[in-house]
Formats: C-alpha cells, structure tokens, sequence
C-alpha cells in the first residue's frame, strides 16, 4: 500500500512529506493506521545526527496513538478494531529481561530494532524500491505503520487518541519513573531538574503519590507557571543562586528524599546526586546526556547512602503499565492536555521541530 510520510533523508535535513510504500505485515505483526503522533527530543537528536545508532533514509517518529487495520497470521493479543500505543520499549512477557521483576527492557527484539528493521531483518517501508529504515520500532511520522505484535499496548477505545499518543514516551517517561522505578513514597520531598516536558510529568506524578514537597529547579523561569499548576511547591533557578546544592539542601531540610534529572546535562546530574539527602536519597537520571559524556562525583556520595540510578521508558512495561496510564489519564488523575502546547497537520511537522529548538513548545501534536 502508498502511505503518507515524514521522511529523514539525512542528518540535520528538513523531513520531506510524501507517499512511501508499505508492505503490509507479516506473521506475528500488525498494521496501524496513526491517528497522531507527539514529536520527541530523541527524533531531534536523532534527525541531528548525534544519536549513534540513528540511520538514514528512515521515518522518525515514537510517540503515535492509531488503530488496528490488519493483523498478520498468529496474532492472538490484538484485533482490527483496537486502540494502540506504539511501544519503542516493547514486552514479549517470554525473555530473559520481561522474567526478570527487576526491568523493563525487553531484549526480544532489541538488536533488529535498533538497527532500523523488523525482527526478520526487513524493512516493510521503502521508496522507488529502495529500503527506508523503521526508528526505534515505532515510525509514528507515517500515517500507516508495521509492528511487531510485542510492541502494541491496546488501550480502551474511547481514549482521545490526539491526547494520549502523548503517553507513548513523555508521559510514560515522567510519571513511570516516579511511580514504578522510584516507587516514591506519600511524604517525600521531591526535586526536578528540568521543567520541560519529562520533568513536567516527574511533577504530576509526585504530587499523584502524594509527595509533600516539589522542588523545581530551571534556569528558565518562563516555566514556573506551568509547573505550579502541575503541583511545584518551590522553584529555584540555578542563576540566582550562589551553589544549587545548598540551595536544595536547605529548602528540603537535609536534601531530597528523591532527585530526577530531566534535562541531559551532566553537570546537573551530579548536582541531583549531591542535592539528595545523606542515608537514603535517591537520584534517577532520565535525561540522555550527548555521546561520550560522563558523569562522576566524589564516590564518598555514595558510601554515605546516596543512591544513583537510572530510568527508561519510566520503567514502563508496555503492554501491562501504558493502559493504566491511559486510566490515569481518563479518570482525571494525570493532566495531559495542557502539555499538548501545538497541534498541526503531517505537512507541518518540520514547524514541530522548530518549536521545539526555539523552547516554544512543551509538546507538538501532529494530527493525521
Ligand atoms: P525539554 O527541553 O523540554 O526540558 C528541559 C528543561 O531543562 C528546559 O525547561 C530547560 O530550560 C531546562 N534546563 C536546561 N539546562 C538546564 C540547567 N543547566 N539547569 C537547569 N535547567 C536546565 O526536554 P524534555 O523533553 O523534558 O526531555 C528531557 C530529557 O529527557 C532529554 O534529555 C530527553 O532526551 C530525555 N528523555 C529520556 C527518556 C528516558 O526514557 N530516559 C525518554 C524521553 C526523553
Ligand atoms: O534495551 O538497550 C536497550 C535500549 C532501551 C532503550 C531505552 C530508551 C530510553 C531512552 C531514550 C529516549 C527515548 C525517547
Ligand atoms: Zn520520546
Ligand atoms: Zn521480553
């Protein structure tokens, strides 16, 4: 079939609209037709030509919401009809990594996905008969796209599907990493570096759990607004301040019970670690740093109880975790619709990125 897309031709070049080919899917995949897809931070830094594993000609794109069209032979856990998320973490619920209660990353399709294929090494898009290649399993920027089965979260039906694409990584990212990784307890008090639209969500998920306190830091105070309506109780900007650390140290009486980096900065990820209180804070770094950055601080940060660690896809497994976030979302515990700051057509998307590098934008929706 002739599907409309966004296609990258090579790093730092416009995406150019067009109809591509697309094979239909094969056994054990599935067709979706995309309602709307957010653009992400991670398509930039992969249409910038920074991100190692990025490949060109490919179709960007990772955070769609769409319908089922067409199942291929076999597929048992989805039907024509149904509401999906596209799933760039996917969860086979049989490998090494879905046994184990302690991660998210499913490994089943890991080394074919990111090499820009299908898990039979194909690629279902091409154009003029040439191969373009898949990104991060999902390509949300075409109307229509092929999945692996594994990599397809079924949603109720009456999600608004304009909203809750959002889900299929800034959303996720966020508040996973609050409510699944950290696991943050009622009474804690928190801090985000970074409000944008990661740290946003760190935000309305710790005031979701009941934190008592939500310390935001930016250095961009055109934030402030948005992160108090979403539950910030203090704010500090970096460039006010003589040293962040003890700036956070003494408005969290002995520093954070919990640290999330939201921005991808080094410098800030020690600050997060140092900021957390002796004994038993915890820093989780969500923000991908450029390649071959390193971070460090002095290990007596830790031997004194500091805890450093990560998050991806908010430590999210799809097929189980993103339908109830979809419930969150429907019961009016989470707000979406106020980070969703700009919605345009397909033909627009480029406008998308631009928001995005100008710090227009929290989120830009593209509306199939
Ligand atoms: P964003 O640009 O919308 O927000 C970043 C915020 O950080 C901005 O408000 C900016 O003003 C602020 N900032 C920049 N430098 C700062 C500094 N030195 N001190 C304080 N504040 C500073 O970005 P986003 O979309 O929220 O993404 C944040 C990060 O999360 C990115 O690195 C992105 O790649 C990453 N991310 C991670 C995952 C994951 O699974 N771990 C998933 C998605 C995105
Ligand atoms: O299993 O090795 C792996 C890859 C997991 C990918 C997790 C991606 C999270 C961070 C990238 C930003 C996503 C938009
Ligand atoms: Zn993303
Ligand atoms: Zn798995």
């Amino acid at each position: 079939m002739k599907t409309r897309a966004a296609v990258a031709f090579g790093a730092g070049k416009p995406l150019e609209v067009m109809e591509v080919d697309l094979e239909g899917p094969r056994a054990g995949e599935v067709l979706v037709e995309l309602k709307a897809t957010g653009v992400c931070h991670t398509d930039a830094f992969t249409l910038s030509g920074d991100d190692p594993e990025g490949a060109f000609p490919t179709i960007l794109g990772h955070e769609g919401a769409g319908v089922v069209v067409e199942v291929g032979a076999g597929v048992k856990s989805v039907a024509v009809g149904d509401t999906v998320i596209p799933l760039y973490t996917p969860e086979c619920r049989e490998c090494e990594y879905c046994l184990h209660p302690k991660t998210n990353l499913c490994q089943a399709i890991r080394t074919t996905q990111g090499k820009g294929v299908m898990p039979d090494g194909s690629s279902r898009f091409s154009l003029d008969g040439k191969p373009l290649m898949h990104y991060m399993g999902c390509s949300t920027f075409s109307n229509y796209t092929v999945l692996p089965e594994i990599a397809v979260a079924k949603i109720r039906n009456d999600a608004p599907v304009d909203k809750v694409c959002y889900i299929g990584c800034g959303v996720t990212t966020g508040v996973g990493a609050v409510v699944f990784d950290a696991k943050v307890e009622p009474g804690s008090r928190v801090v985000v570096f970074g409000l944008g639209g990661i740290g946003l969500n760190v935000i309305q998920a710790a005031r979701m759990v009941g934190a008592r306190q939500i310390v935001g830091v930016d250095i961009n105070p055109a934030k402030v607004e948005l992160a108090k309506k979403f539950g910030m109780t203090d704010f500090i900007n970096p460039k006010e301040v003589h040293d962040v650390v003890e700036a956070i140290v003494d408005i969290t009486r002995g520093g954070a019970d919990y640290t999330f980096e939201c921005i991808g900065n080094v410098n800030t990820m020690r600050q997060a670690l140092e900021a957390c209180h002796k004994g038993w804070g915890e820093s989780i770094v969500i923000g991908v740093a450029g390649a071959g950055q390193e971070i460090s601080t002095r290990p007596f940060q830790l031997v004194t109880g500091r805890v450093w660690r990560g998050s991806a896809f908010g430590g999210a497994r799809g097929r189980t975790d993103v339908p109830t976030i979809v419930d969150w979302y429907m019961e009016g515990k989470l707000n979406i619709d106020d980070l969703i700051t700009h919605t345009m057509p397909l033909d627009k998307i480029n406008d998308a990125f631009d928001l995005m590098h100008e710090g227009k934008s929290i989120r830009s929706v593209i509306l199939y």
